[in-house]
């Protein structure tokens, strides 16, 4: 079967007209750090569909983190992918062609820092996911004592992407100072002042000359945007449903839903591309709000659907969110816990964006694997949870779903003594597991003979510098996931949801 080629998207009418947008011209203006599936299912298209509104030279410098496994068959087929929607109504597949050159940063990461510093790129857009930051979840600021951020201080690499953008913006000063726009596209609460202050404490850490952070300071700007695409993994049926569908071979296609929103500050210090025309794109003054919403309504829920899922051996979000017992406890979680916490922007409906939500999650097409919802817990519960946590408790009410989020959270990932997950546990990724069982271990060891090892275990987990101390500094809060926890050992999760749902909104 023919493979994917750009330079057969002229020739073929059949794939022109699947072309969606335009066709970058050669010549680059963005870096994009992060060359995965989410930005390739989303930024890119309204990139894609920017250009065919507005031509302009936005070709796509592409760069991988680590592994060559988008970008030597991206570079085979001359940029071109596919994009497969997958929705209960239909599917269909689209070729996007934005990216003009491709770069493996572990590989070379000296030619990373030239495109970031070259004039002509304004604009550096990042999807390294929640973890790639290397913040530090205690203090909220740059985790130097991690051994990559260490040796990229240390003057090795770089090989974190913050030590790459600040080693971009050295050398961009250095060469002249043109104006650049860091743009950060994964689910971070206010994601671009967070990079602000991480590449700010990494040019402090090396001692920057003064005058590279004065100049940060008026011609480097960093937006705050939310985004929101459901994009699973490519899969060897998503390179099959595209042979069936279109025609032609593709190596890495991206499967996705029909759904896509971007909320952007429209603080751009060098133009940008017209993503104002692309579909689902919106220029606003509230980003900080949607993401919020977004955070704590679709991320935070979608963490309880999979971790209760994977509890009860349901291997995709849609299998696991048609649980009737599931069903009841995101409605709890978000009409209890969340909604109360988040100041809406204006004109937004919540009904009507719970509802699509639920419909979202039930893409049973798409298949979302709850495991990749599970993997880097760590990372994203920090992220989704702690603020409406506290927030409760200081009114004296305990979080019951956030508690049951902790509790299935902790028996996918670090079980305590005595339990067996479901074995799709193994499809869930860590980092920190082995930090989790050493943490655990010692606790164990160092406990009395009476002690409780479930308890040991899960007040070693929680205490355990894991998570932002503001929520388990409440004892009351360790002491609810611990006996969610037993109830799930000793009874299963449907027990323990059970349990959650009929204490709602008690008292501490
Ligand atoms: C998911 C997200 O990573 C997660 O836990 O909730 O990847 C989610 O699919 C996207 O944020 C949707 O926009």
């Amino acid at each position: 079967m023919q493979r994917l080629h750009r330079d057969d998207l002229q020739r073929d009418d059949a794939l022109g007209r699947r072309l969606i947008g335009a066709s970058a011209p050669d010549k680059t203006g963005i870096v994009h750090i992060g060359l995965g599936n989410f930005h390739r299912a989303h930024a890119a298209v309204a990139t894609a569909e920017a250009l065919a509104a507005e031509p302009g030279d936005w070709g796509v410098v592409g760069v991988a983190m680590h592994s060559h496994g988008v970008v030597d068959p991206m570079r085979e087929q001359g940029g071109a992918y596919s994009v497969l929607q997958l929705t209960p109504r239909g599917e269909d597949v689209g070729i996007v062609d934005v990216h003009r050159a491709f770069y493996v940063a572990a590989d070379e990461p000296e030619a990373v820092v030239a495109q970031i510093a070259a004039p002509e790129h304004k604009i550096v857009t990042l999807t390294v996911s929640e973890q790639g930051y290397h913040k530090d979840e205690m203090t909220g600021g740059l985790d130097t004592a991690h051994p990559d951020v260490a040796a990229d201080i240390a003057g090795s690499g770089p090989s974190t992407p913050v030590g790459l953008l600040a080693r971009g913006l050295q050398k961009r000063f250095a060469d002249g100072g043109a104006p650049l726009t860091i743009l950060c596209c994964d689910n971070m609460q206010a994601g671009g002042a967070l990079v602000h202050r991480l590449v700010t404490e990494f040019l402090q850490a090396v001692d920057a000359e003064p005058a590279v952070l004065e100049w940060m300071a008026h011609s480097v700007t960093f937006p705050n945007s939310m985004v929101d695409r459901i994009v699973p993994g490519t899969t060897d049926k998503t390179r099959a449903d595209v042979e069936r569908i279109a025609g032609y071979h593709d190596d890495v296609p991206v499967p996705t839903e029909e759904f896509t929103m971007w909320v952007i500050e429209d603080n751009f210090a060098a133009g940008r591309p017209a993503w104002e025309k692309a579909r689902g794109v919106i220029f606003s003054t509230e980003v900080e709000k949607y993401e919020l919403v977004k955070l704590r309504i679709l991320n935070a829920c979608h963490s309880l659907i999979s971790y209760l899922g994977v509890l009860d051996g349901r291997g995709t979000v849609p299998d696991a969110r048609t649980q009737q017992f599931i069903e009841d406890c995101v409605r709890n979680l978000i009409g209890d816990e969340m909604l109360p916490s988040i100041d809406l922007p204006e004109g937004f409906d919540p009904e009507n964006y719970v509802a699509q939500l639920f419909d979202r999650w039930t893409n049973f097409a798409l298949g979302d694997r709850t495991a990749r919802i599970c993997s880097h817990g760590i990372v994203r519960l920090n992220q989704r949870v702690i603020i409406p946590g506290t927030r409760l408790l200081a009114q004296g009410i305990m979080p019951q779903q956030i508690a049951l989020l902790f509790a299935s959270w902790l028996c996918c990932t670090c079980p305590p003594p005595g339990f067996a997950p479901d074995a799709l546990v193994e499809e869930i990724v860590e980092p920190r597991q082995p930090e989790l069982r050493a943490v655990s271990e010692a606790a164990l060891a160092a406990a009395g003979p009476d002690a409780d090892p479930v308890a040991v275990h899960v007040d070693a987990l929680l205490h355990g510098g894991f998570f932002a101390s503001e929520l388990t500094d409440y004892d009351v809060f360790n002491q609810r996931v611990t006996e969610l926890v037993q109830l799930i050992v000793s009874s299963g999760v449907r027990a323990a949801a059970q349990d959650a749902l009929s204490k709602r909104l008690s008292s501490i």
